[in-house]
This record gives structure tokens, C-alpha cells and sequence, in this order.
């Protein structure tokens, strides 16, 4: 799962992106920079088990792959999004907005003060307008060409729902509808996570600066956490970590805290495959066929699936071992529609 992190010039991006995936990338730094990119893995007690049963050659987690685009002086401060961004948040799958709550008067804020409704509409305004100019752009192209098709009418639709000031991501769209959709990546259809970037001093405390009133309003999801002080003990060792969250009182740590809030906002499941050369944890959305799965594994095995070998991995635990599992009647054959669920281990039987 690839997340875009984004958010206004000195919101914090770089310092959660830090304490999220334990990364050391420059924070504060200044001018045209390279964008980070670090992988925060999805600790996973299955695997750990499938993986000392199995003892494999290589364990794969299942991962989320942060890139952080810090702004670009030619776009200019005031605008959140760059177009080195705009580029490389068109391959993202989630969205995550760090919105900066922390005072600090050593760091300015590129449009005035501190307030983080401000800069969510702010952004949100920035993602609607990106996608407006693809869509009147397409428009153009199809109506020059005569082409009133399912394209067309889905892309008005688009853009009056931009027009009534409505991110893409509220647009309701059915499956046919969504693959003409999907191939333009609008920004403001994916996925976004509210993250507010809180001074030391809020630590527990109420939000005074509305952003809580406002995720609630909107329906949206917020993470709600002290970046300066989740990077800080993040680069405690490992050890020492625990005692001082305690006595910060920081509460869960923000990647337990952001694993548990993605899966559940983006709805997804972890499906299992294993065998001597590798246990490996795979992210899938809710609801996704088998067939679809074996997508996520190798386009081949989509392409060639023929059946899958399914058995939860509470029942593989439970038995011991794939054979017990086999003799007990715990794994199944499933075609292609099979809906895949969490903890599921998979075996594709496919022919290319
Ligand atoms: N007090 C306080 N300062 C913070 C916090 N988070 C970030 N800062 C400071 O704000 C400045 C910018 O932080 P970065 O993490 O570099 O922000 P950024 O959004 O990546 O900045 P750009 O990439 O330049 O847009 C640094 O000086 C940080 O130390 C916080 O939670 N509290
Ligand atoms: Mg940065």
C-alpha cells in the first residue's frame, strides 16, 4: 500500500514520516530536496508463527511505503501541493494531510498563523481544483471528437460535483463508473487520513483549535499526535522506549496507532502466503475475490488462476501443520470468486 504524505510548507511531514517508518531524513531542512521515501512494516504475529513453523529463506511483512515530497520553490510556499508532488502522489493509494497544530514561533507557517481548519479546506480546495483541470481538459478532448459516451457523462458528473465545492472521494459511483474513473487518479477521490501535529504541550489535553470539530463534522479520520515527540522517542532504542511513552504519557505508538487506523478507514484485510522459500503478508482491500488476490501476488497468477488451496490461520494454528490442517477438513478449494478474509492463507493453483 503506497500513502502520500502531504501537507503545507513546515507542517511536520518530514518529522511524522520520521517516527512512522523510524527513518532519518533531515527535518527543517531547506530549499529543493529529494523526496523520502521509507517503508513501515506491519508487525504481524501470524507471520512470525508461519514463518518459525516454516523457517523460509526470506519473511515478507505486509507493508505500507510512505514517500514525504518536501515543497518546491518554484510552486511557490502557499501552495501545499508542488508539482514535483502532484507527480508523485498520482501513484499513491491513501492520502495522509499533516496539519500543522504545534506552535512554534522559530517556524513560520507559509500563510500566517496556526489553523489547521484553514489548512485542511486549504488543501482539499488545492486537490479539487488539480482534478478540475483534468476533467475540463478531457472534456474538451471529448467533446471535440463527438464522444458523448459513459466517459463524458461520468466526467460531467465530476466536475459538478467539484463544482458544489465536494471532494471526489464523496462521489458515489458504481463499478463501471469507478474503472473510468480510476485510470485519472484524481487526487481528491483518494483516500485521506487527517493527521494533527500537536505541540508537547496538548499531549492529552483538549483541541482548542477546532480540527477535532472539524474531522468530526466532515466525517473524516484524524490521528491526533505530538510529531516532534514521536520522532524523538522513536530514535530511543528500542528498549527504552516503552518507559518513556509512559512517563510522557503518549499513549500507543503513532505507526501501532496508524496501522490501526488506516486498515480500518481503507477497510483491509491481511491475507497469508507460505512455504519453504517464503511467509509473506499481503494488504488486500475488504471484499476482494481470490482471483483479485492473486493479482496482488503476481499478475501471472491472476491472469492463469485456477483454484485456491484457502485455510484460515487460526485452523493452521490449531492443527499444527498444513497436513493436520488437511486431514481435520480445514482446507478448502475456492474459485476465483471467493471473497478473501483476514488471516486466510492462500495457495493459488494457476496455469499460464
Ligand atoms: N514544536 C514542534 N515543532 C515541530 C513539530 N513538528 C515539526 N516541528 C518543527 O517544524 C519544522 C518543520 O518540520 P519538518 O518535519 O521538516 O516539516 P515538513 O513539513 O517536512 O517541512 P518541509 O518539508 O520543508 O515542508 C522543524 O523545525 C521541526 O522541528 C512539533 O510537533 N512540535
Ligand atoms: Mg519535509
Amino acid at each position: 500500500m503506497k500513502v502520500g504524505i502531504i501537507g503545507f510548507a513546515r507542517s511536520g511531514k518530514t518529522t511524522v514520516f520520521n517516527s512512522l517508518t523510524g527513518a532519518h531524513a533531515e527535518v527543517g531542512a531547506f530549499g529543493n530536496r529529494e523526496a523520502n521515501l521509507a517503508v513501515l512494516k506491519v508487525p504481524d504475529e501470524r507471520v512470525d508463527h508461519l514463518a518459525a513453523v516454516y523457517k523460509p529463506k526470506k519473511v515478507a511483512y505486509a507493508d505500507f511505503q510512505f514517500v514525504d515530497v518536501p515543497p518546491d520553490e518554484a510552486s511557490g510556499e502557499e501552495k501545499a501541493l508542488s508539482s514535483a508532488a502532484l507527480t508523485a502522489l498520482r501513484q499513491v493509494e491513501a492520502l495522509v494531510h499533516v496539519v500543522r497544530a504545534f506552535d512554534n514561533e522559530n517556524v513560520m507557517h507559509p500563510l500566517g498563523g496556526v489553523d489547521p481548519v484553514r489548512d485542511c479546506r486549504a488543501l482539499e480546495a488545492e486537490m479539487q481544483l488539480e482534478d478540475l483541470i483534468i476533467i475540463e481538459r478531457r472534456l474538451e478532448r471529448l467533446e471535440k471528437e463527438h464522444r458523448k459516451d459513459r466517459e463524458y457523462e461520468v466526467l460531467g458528473r465530476c466536475k459538478a460535483h467539484i463544482e458544489k465545492d465536494e471532494p471526489l472521494r464523496l462521489l458515489e459511483l458504481n463499478p463501471q463508473e469507478e474503472k473510468v474513473v480510476s485510470g485519472f487518479c484524481f487526487l481528491s477521490r483518494k483516500p485521506l487520513m487527517l493527521l494533527g501535529n500537536y505541540g508537547d504541550e496538548r499531549i492529552g489535553q483538549d483541541d482548542p483549535s477546532g480540527l477535532r470539530a472539524y474531522a468530526e463534522q466532515t466525517d473524516q479520520t484524524l490521528i491526533e499526535l505530538c510529531g516532534a515527540m514521536e520522532m524523538e522517542v522513536c530514535q530511543l532504542p528500542e528498549d527504552e522506549r516503552t518507559a518513556f511513552r509512559e512517563e510522557l504519557g503518549l499513549g500507543e505508538e503513532s505507526r501501532t496507532r496508524f496501522i490501526k487506523t488506516a486498515y480500518a478507514m481503507l477497510g483491509l484485510v491481511s491475507f497469508l502466503t507460505t512455504g519453504e522459500t517464503e511467509v509473506h503478508a499481503w494488504t488486500a482491500p475488504k471484499g476482494t475475490r481470490a482471483q483479485d488476490a492473486a493479482g496482488i501476488i503476481h499478475s501471472d497468477l491472476a491472469r492463469g488462476f485456477i483454484r485456491a488451496e484457502v485455510v484460515h490461520f487460526d485452523d493452521f494454528a490449531a492443527a499444527g501443520s498444513m497436513a493436520k490442517a488437511k486431514e481435520a477438513g480445514h482446507v478448502r478449494l475456492e474459485g476465483k470468486d471467493y471473497i478473501v478474509q483476514d488471516g486466510d492463507i492462500i495457495l493459488v493453483r494457476f496455469n499460464v
